[in-house]
């Protein structure tokens, strides 16, 4: 997560590979949508500084952070892409569901990692109020749709 001293926006341009044949999924969670747009646009807007080309980046909307990560095995399966970058942002309510649903996708990435030969990259914002949430989604601390962005291209290369 971004803190003072880390904006997930800021990264040295030199270290990331040339991404012009590479093809990128990204899966984006439609709740919290004012947020999660803006992490998309930060992601695209790198991928294609980066070479990646608008027409080899593809993109699947699911309904909240909790479907993330079936919609992002689904786009792997596809075997059309190089890396899936998975963006939500979860808020922190008056009930648990914060903790389950983080828990829940955070499990899931990890085993997709472990089971897939692509990598599936964490965008998700798990914050405790909006205004957390718009701090790192182009705001005072960067967004992390462009960390996201930056890492999937290193992934993708490894
Ligand atoms: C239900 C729910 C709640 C309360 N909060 C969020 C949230 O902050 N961020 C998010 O992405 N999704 C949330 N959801 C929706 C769940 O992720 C999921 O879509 C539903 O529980 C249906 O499975």
């Amino acid at each position: 997560m971004a803190t003072a001293y880390q904006n997930l926006s800021k990264y040295d341009f030199s270290s990331v590979p040339d991404g012009s044949d590479l093809s990128i999924g990204i899966v984006i969670a439609e709740w919290n949508r004012v947020i999660t747009e803006k992490l998309l646009e930060g992601a695209c807007n790198t991928l294609e500084k980066h070479g990646v080309k608008a027409e080899n980046i593809f993109i699947k909307r699911v309904p909240g952070s909790f479907e993330l990560t079936y919609g992002a095995r689904r786009m792997a399966e596809t075997g059309e892409v190089n890396a899936v970058i998975i963006l939500g942002c979860v808020i922190k309510g008056e009930t648990p569901h914060f903790d389950y649903i983080c828990a829940g996708v955070t499990q899931g990435i990890t085993e997709l990692n472990l089971m897939c030969d692509i990598p599936f990259i964490f965008g998700l914002l798990t914050t405790n109020d909006m205004q957390q949430a718009e701090d790192r989604a182009g705001g005072k601390y960067g967004n992390k749709g462009d960390e996201a962005a930056v890492t999937a291209l290193k992934m993708a290369k490894i």
